[in-house]
């Protein structure tokens, strides 16, 4: 007997149609025979919506009534994909969805597919923090995430004629979008720039502008929790939308400027991953939606008080810092607890310092933002005042602590001249966490080693986590039936662990085969979806073998697509016969920041790449590249199940932690990874017999360093490698000209700063390994769903368990 837990909801899908029915009539005003398939969706959505209110409604008074402190992840990103599936999830509706939109007429593919994707978020942080709030709803912690709604989420990727990627605004707010409401009526002030004056022995902050954040709440409904939290999503408006008397003037364009000053502020998500970009309208973004939660936070958990005893605040509510875009939280609560509630500093810093807490996401120290002092005193003043003070504070701390001088300079908060975020959230928090244990290690060997030195209590890890509801149920029907089916249970949706009971089914060759079975459906799926958006043909029969993350150098796409080319030079020049050649199908998906010239010029290789090889008759059938533009969350459910094959082939100690890499271990991919970030953890769950490991270690790697890395070395020594570059450079994959990847080519020859030559020989040796493991399909599925039974560790209700007993101390609501 199967048990079966998921939610079922008391409506029946004759019933859940006329609520669509109504829902069409009432609120759009079209009839079931006017609907297109987008209206269906918007009823559809509103419909689910009146189903979850109650519970959010419950949720929200059980979290300020009650003693529970709940958890405010500040984000500037919250990467959520579609929502529509995942909100009939959890109120227990897909079934009578399926059939209600059947009966009014309608075919389910195309309701759904009239949902468009939000982009807000780049990649692996901004993902995780929409998996952090799912988890958190779904183990019925109150909480709420906080962040920007911006009017264009993360670029449209196309590519042109030559390969290249063309940037295009994704203005995903054009159709109507049911999720999110707009609260006017719960609206915040957030000012900018002026000056500090002293009245009557007081710090006064006399703003020049303010812009006028309104909350756009996006419910977040757990997975059998009951319990549905809040995603707040803050939009700038102007207070003065258009003055009348400049356009009567009949300067129109004049007319509208304040509106557009205030609303830029929310209008574009920074395409960056991993490097800080110095611009005003950044940190004006950053502080607009921290400053605005922080209100929030204080209406909504001391309603209706004029003064409220906020040194309650921290019980009330504790705050994530995802990484360091929000810091500027820490003297913005300063500020609110002194200025506006007349707090001293001493009980101001106790209670901030018990609020915040950091994550940092990086070990790129480029990464870690620094702002100029002088655009934080221009647009928020009264704030660079704070941050002095914090840092006077911070360095009689340290000295009274007996930190030697140099030392103190080394870790200043505040230099003269810029203020690093960091070091602001590694003193002003209670912790700091890394997002894998290596990476935390890191973190406190390196990175910010003086202050671990320090506050050694301060420094913990959390490692990653994702959420099986989207990334296996709604992803992977079935092998979210298979797996259901091998447990007796589908507990495990909210258990992940439970996976461990797969194990002994790997030994049973029956079940075996029902998971490859699995895998091969889903690779029909796959190709048919590709063929259906891109136009590719993709032979399901072959190996998939996908790539699949932002395009940046330490990440090392290089790698794979030189070892692509060699593959193809073998081919070419006949030292591999074809029939030696085992069938395989490479997807890459990645985006590169605009500004990142290498990146770009990586992906119009890989496209012409592509372009060559998928053309050449001499390698038809053997090997074929593919790379789907726009890669997102959509394309990542689709991808992911159809794997075979991972690449996570980061150097050593640059890549955090990953979370692609737990999406595809769970949907039964095996990995050919390095000893870096989460790759370290999943290898150890599920044995190094089933995972293919290559590469140097952080310590190879350092020691290369500081031997003085020549990576020409490596290029004249592989003739494999020779070739491979030789071919890029010779214009093979631009039509014959030589300039088109000169800058990549001698990029390699002279930096390669994160040792993809070095890695080369390494990486190609061990594809034979995984050639011999393929062929034997029944072998490769068993490794392969010895993975999946053993990363149960990696759902994000893990993560947040840990977060709840390391770092936040709280729990589930009663
Ligand atoms: C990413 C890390 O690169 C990735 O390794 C990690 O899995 C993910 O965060 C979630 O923790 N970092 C970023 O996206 C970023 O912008 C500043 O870091």
């Amino acid at each position: 007997m199967t048990e079966i837990t998921a939610p079922k909801s008391p409506v029946t899908a004759a019933e859940f149609a006329n609520e669509i029915r109504e829902q069409l009539k009432y609120t759009q005003g079209v009839t079931p025979e006017q609907a297109k398939p987008a209206d269906v969706y918007v009823a559809v959505s509103a419909a689910v919506r009146r189903h979850l209110v109650d519970s959010w409604m419950k949720t929200q008074a059980d979290m300020v009534n009650g003693n529970t402190k709940a958890v405010g992840y500040l984000s500037a990103e919250f990467l959520i994909g579609k929502q529509l599936r995942n909100a009939l999830l959890n109120a227990g509706l897909t079934e009578q969805f399926n059939e209600a939109v059947e009966s009014l007429g309608f075919s389910v593919q195309d309701v759904v597919d009239a949902e468009y994707e939000p982009g807000l978020g780049n990649g692996g942080l901004g993902r995780l923090a929409a998996c952090f709030i799912d988890s958190l709803a779904s183990l019925g912690v109150p909480a709420f995430g906080y962040g920007i709604q911006y009017r264009y989420g993360i670029f449209k990727q196309e590519f042109d004629e030559a390969g290249r990627q063309i940037e295009t605004p994704d203005y995903w707010l054009a159709n109507e979008e049911p999720w999110g409401h707009i609260d006017y009526n719960r609206d915040q002030k957030v000012s900018f720039g002026g000056e500090v004056v002293e009245e009557n022995g007081r710090k006064v902050w006399k703003p020049a502008w303010s812009v006028r954040a309104v909350p756009v709440d996006y419910m977040v409904p757990g997975y059998a929790s009951g319990r549905v939290n809040t995603l707040r999503l803050w939009a700038a408006k102007s207070y003065d939308e258009f003055d009348l008397l400049t356009f009567n003037k009949s300067e129109y364009l004049d007319a509208v400027k304040p509106q557009v000053k205030a609303e830029n502020i929310s209008k574009i998500l920074y395409p960056e991953d991993s490097t800080p970009q110095g611009k005003a309208l950044r940190l004006e973004q950053q502080y607009f939606f921290v400053s605005a939660s922080i209100h929030d936070a204080i209406r909504v958990f001391y309603p209706g008080q004029d003064k409220p005893d906020l040194t309650t605040f921290a019980d009330k509510i504790t705050f994530q810092l995802n990484d360091t875009h929000p810091v500027i939280g820490i003297p913005e609560l300063m500020r609110v607890l002194m200025d506006e509630y007349g707090y001293d500093w001493d009980t101001a810093w106790t209670i901030t310092n018990k609020t915040f807490n950091y994550t940092c996401h990086t070990l790129l120290p480029e990464a870690l933002e620094v702002w100029p002092s002088k655009l934080i005193g221009e647009l928020l003043p009264r704030h660079l005042e704070i941050i002095e003070k914090i840092n006077d504070q911070f360095e009689s701390e340290l000295k009274a602590k007996g930190v030697a001088d140099e030392t103190i300079k080394d870790m200043a908060i505040y230099t003269g001249d810029s203020v690093r975020m960091a070091y602001l959230a590694t003193y002003g928090g209670s912790h700091v966490n890394g997002v894998a244990e290596l990476h935390s290690q890191l973190l406190k060997d390196v990175t910010l080693k003086n202050f671990s030195d320090v506050y050694p209590g301060k420094f913990t890890n959390v490692t990653n986590g994702v959420t099986p509801r989207r990334f296996i149920k709604l992803a992977n029907p079935r092998l979210s039936d298979l797996i259901t089916e091998g447990l007796g249970t589908d507990r495990w949706l909210s258990d992940l662990e439970l996976l461990k009971g797969l194990e002994p089914l790997a030994a049973d060759d029956e079940f075996v085969k029902k998971f490859a079975a699995v895998k091969q459906a889903n690779k029909v799926d796959f190709a048919n979806y590709a063929k259906r958006e891109y136009g590719f043909d993709i032979d399901p029969n072959t190996m998939i073998n996908t790539m699949v993350k932002r395009l940046h150098e330490y990440k090392r796409q290089a790698l794979k697509i030189l070892a692509l080319i060699a593959r193809y030079a073998d081919i070419k020049s006949g030292r591999l016969s074809a029939d030696e050649v085992l069938p395989r199908t490479v997807v890459f998906g990645a985006k590169a920041a605009p500004g990142y010239y290498l990146a770009k010029q990586t992906i119009q290789l890989i496209n012409n790449v592509a372009r060559v090889v998928n053309n050449d008759p001499d390698v038809k059938g053997k090997l074929n590249v593919y790379f789907p533009w726009n890669y997102n969350v959509r394309l990542a459910q689709h991808l992911i199940p159809a794997t075979d094959l991972d690449e996570q082939i980061s150097q050593a100690g640059k890549e955090a932690s990953g979370t692609g890499n737990m999406k595809f271990a769970l949907n039964g991919a095996m990995t050919v990874g390095t000893l870096d970030g989460a790759n370290v953890e999943i290898r150890e769950r599920v044995g190094a017999e089933n995972f293919f490991l290559f590469g140097m270690t952080v310590d190879e790697v350092d020691a290369l360093y500081a031997a003085g890395y020549d990576p020409k070395k490596y290029y004249d020594a592989n003739p494999r490698l020779r070739a491979a570059i030789d071919m890029v450079a010779d214009g093979t994959f631009s039509n014959g000209d030589k300039s088109v990847y000169a800058d990549l080519v001698h990029d390699w020859l002279t930096k390669d700063w994160f040792m993809t030559l070095a890695d080369f020989g390494a990486y190609t040796d061990i594809q034979a390994e995984i050639e011999a493991l393929y062929v034997q399909p029944l072998e490769w599925n068993r490794k392969a769903l010895i993975n999946v039974a053993n990363s149960g560790y990696f759902s994000s209700d893990r993560s947040i368990e840990d977060y709840l007993e390391r770092i936040w101390k709280t729990g589930p609501l009663a």
